[in-house]
């Protein structure tokens, strides 16, 4: 099964296992995420769905724009039954690594709002160990001020390399939704305990948040090779 053939098999089963009507969802950001919405618009058409739905994103506000689904926001909807996002890697604690796409302020934020996280993958984002098989680093979302002292501190306390992330499309650094840089943490020690690490890393002045969600997913369904749907639970 190709890629992206997998991430709809992982979309379409969360979307049918984890959607009721009347649900507030929360919709993440990312290729996989795509799937999702396609077969939630599916199922409001075929089954008369009533769904309201809370972007992590720009590309997943128009994503939900896109597909006529009604949108709304956490200043109205406070909190919402399930959060469908993505995931870089999922280690076997269903711990995650996020931010691929830039977007993990919002998606940690609305998934913080929502009674389950579900994630979404394709086969090659199952590991074993966080940060096992993922090499392009943990993306860390900083004041764009203060990410070179933050660069500094990050490495004397846990050594590792951080790349301030460069767009493509644009002359200079990648600016998220939320107007701030975002560094990417290389070969970091992989042995690290998640959680505290994580608590450090948001105790530094101007980190603004991190692609570690640790202890946040309720499952994970990945799309295999074989045509099955693997369910981490
Ligand atoms: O940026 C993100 O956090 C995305 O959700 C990412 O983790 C997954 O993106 P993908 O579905 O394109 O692999």
């Amino acid at each position: 099964l190709s890629l992206e053939n997998a991430k709809k098999l992982a979309a379409s089963k969360a979307v049918d296992l984890h959607v009721n009507c009347g649900d507030l969802i929360g919709i993440g950001s990312g290729s996989t995420v795509v799937y999702a919405v396609e077969r939630l618009s599916e199922r409001v058409k075929a089954d008369n769905l009533r769904v309201k739905c809370v972007p992590t994103s720009f590309q997943a506000r128009q994503l939900i724009v896109k597909h006529n689904l009604p949108l709304t926001d956490l200043e109205i909807d406070r909190e919402l039954d399930v959060c469908i996002d993505g995931a870089d890697e999922v280690d076997c604690n269903l711990n995650l690594i996020k931010g691929g796409g830039g977007c993990l302020l919002q998606e940690k934020i609305v998934a913080s709002c929502s009674k389950k996280l579900i994630i979404i993958a394709d086969y090659s984002k199952n590991s074993k160990k966080l940060g096992d098989q993922y090499k392009k680093g943990i993306p860390i979302e900083v004041v764009p001020m203060a990410y070179a002292p933050i660069s500094n501190k990050i490495q004397k306390a846990f050594g590792g390399v951080l790349d301030l992330r460069m767009a493509v499309k644009k002359a200079g650094p990648v600016v998220t939704d939320n107007g701030n840089f975002i560094l990417d943490w290389r070969e970091y020690n992989q042995d690290s305990d998640w959680d505290k690490v994580n608590t450090t890393l948001l105790s530094i002045p101007g980190v603004v948040e991190t692609g570690l969600f640790i202890n946040m997913a309720s499952k994970a369904y990945f799309g295999m090779e074989d045509g099955s749907v693997k369910i981490q639970a």
